[in-house]
């Protein structure tokens, strides 16, 4: 494995920061042992999370309006290979990437998992895209994908999904997300009815692909690029055509695609309770952008999201096991710093869940005490739990402060000397 960052330069920062850490480890392991809590037990839990990094987000995105590019981003998978082990060597909690095709095709997925594997990543869930036209594209989504009117434009979207689970299986991925931009800007334009009938009809096609192993994660959106309605507009839409489709096919909920103030938690819950949580895309949301840094508007929103799956962990129903990953845009930072900065605020929020007294919770609860029942929550999410991240991290060949350390191995810097530059342009991505 040759991995992108010196590791005398990592090793050299953690001498200069590991007293500090010790220190304030020491502290807090005594803090948490007088409520009875074992720090080493819960670093140990911590170092055993780990979240998927999108391959889209290595490069800066943009709005409706303008993209920004940063100098040395990268603009090719192989490159955002090389951004994504930067940000796993520091962190060690991002030990998989996401793709997303067509924009990460080669001609030889083999290949191009050894390559991966020889950065120290291996792959997660396969993305397909049914909302732009490529060059060369026979059938226009302009009418939409899965549950397009025009038949054949619906054939090319399910043959496209096909050929994404096809990659996917030559990239060790066993997962499928499926988001469609289909929808309506128009009362009236398309039957509200009709279009959730094809979209089922294609996408259970799609369903009868899935290798034994693999699982459908569809994910809603309740607005964008359509803005009057979308055809899997929200948990429920969604929990229904997964119900539908079969045991295969799970919800995935992408923070930023609610209505503002939507209890997301509690849709966790619920979509948990009839064993169809998939997965999740962790990002933020204020207004109408869904695709903010995660925790950097509502990071309390985040732990009680991880709340609800450390309870979810200990009440397993149909085989829990929910596929972690951040799906961000990042258009006024570097994206590698936004991805180790969300990385850690996700892991801080799982660090946090895990410390809520759960017997004193649930026996508050019983007992309709609601401020001891809040109070169980609100100890928890006051902790820092900095020193049990940084510690986590050291132990599995990270650095303890991993933007400091990023900063120091002027990894952009460099690259935006051997790199060509990314073009101009708008785009969601
Ligand atoms: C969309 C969705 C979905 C999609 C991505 C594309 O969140 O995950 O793959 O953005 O950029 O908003
Ligand atoms: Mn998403
Ligand atoms: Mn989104």
């Amino acid at each position: 494995m040759t991995l992108p960052v010196s590791e005398e330069l990592i090793a050299g920062a953690n001498a200069r920061e590991i007293n500090a850490l010790e220190d304030e480890y020491a502290a807090l392991g005594r803090k948490l042992e007088r409520s009875g809590i074992a720090i080493d037990a819960v670093k140990d839990r911590v170092a055993g999370f780990s979240v998927a990094v999108p391959t889209w987000g290595a490069g800066r995105g943009g709005t409706r309006f303008a993209k920004f590019p940063v100098p040395g981003e990268p603009t090719n998978i192989h490159e955002k290979l090389e951004d994504c082990a930067v940000i796993n060597q520091l962190s060690r909690m991002t030990p998989r990437v996401s793709p997303h095709f067509p924009w990460d095709t080669v001609s030889d997925y083999k290949a191009l998992r050894e390559e991966a594997a020889e950065l120290g990543l291996g792959f997660d869930a396969v993305n397909s895209n049914t909302f732009q036209d490529q060059p060369g594209q026979v059938q226009s989504y302009a009418t939409g994908s899965l549950a397009s009117t025009v038949a054949a434009t619906r054939r090319q979207a399910v043959e496209h999904n096909i050929e994404c689970i096809e990659f996917g299986r030559q990239l060790g991925s066993t997962d499928l997300t499926v988001w469609v931009g289909d929808g309506t800007n128009f009362p009236g334009q398309q039957d509200l009815a009709r279009s959730l009938d094809r979209y089922l009809e294609a996408a259970a096609e799609i369903y009868a692909a899935l290798p034994g192993d693999w699982r459908m994660l569809i994910e809603h959106k309740m607005f964008e690029p359509a803005f009057y309605s979308t055809v899997i507009s929200d948990w429920g839409s969604s929990i229904l055509a997964a119900q539908e489709l079969g045991p295969k096919a799970k919800c995935l909920v992408d923070l930023g695609h609610h209505a503002p103030n939507t209890n997301i938690e509690q849709i966790v819950a619920r979509l948990h309770r009839f064993g169809k949580l998939g997965g999740f895309h962790f990002n933020d949301s204020k207004y109408g952008d869904d695709d903010l840094d995660s925790g950097s508007i509502n990071p309390h929103q985040l732990f009680l999201v991880f709340n609800e799956l450390v309870e979810a962990e200990l009440n397993p129903r149909d085989g829990f096991n929910p596929s972690y990953m951040i799906d961000q845009s990042h258009n006024v930072t570097d994206p590698i710093e936004s991805m180790i900065s969300s990385a850690e605020t996700i892991g801080a929020c799982f660090a946090k869940a895990l410390l809520v007294d759960r017997e004193a919770l649930h026996l508050a609860q019983e007992a309709n005490d609601t401020m001891m029942a809040f109070q169980a929550l609100r100890r928890a999410y006051n902790v820092d739990v900095g020193p049990i991240l940084a510690k986590a991290r050291l132990e599995a060949g990270g650095a303890i402060d991993a933007l400091r350390a990023y900063r120091e191995s002027k990894w952009r810097e460099r690259k935006a000397q051997e790199r060509k530059p990314a073009g101009l342009g708008a785009g969601i991505v």
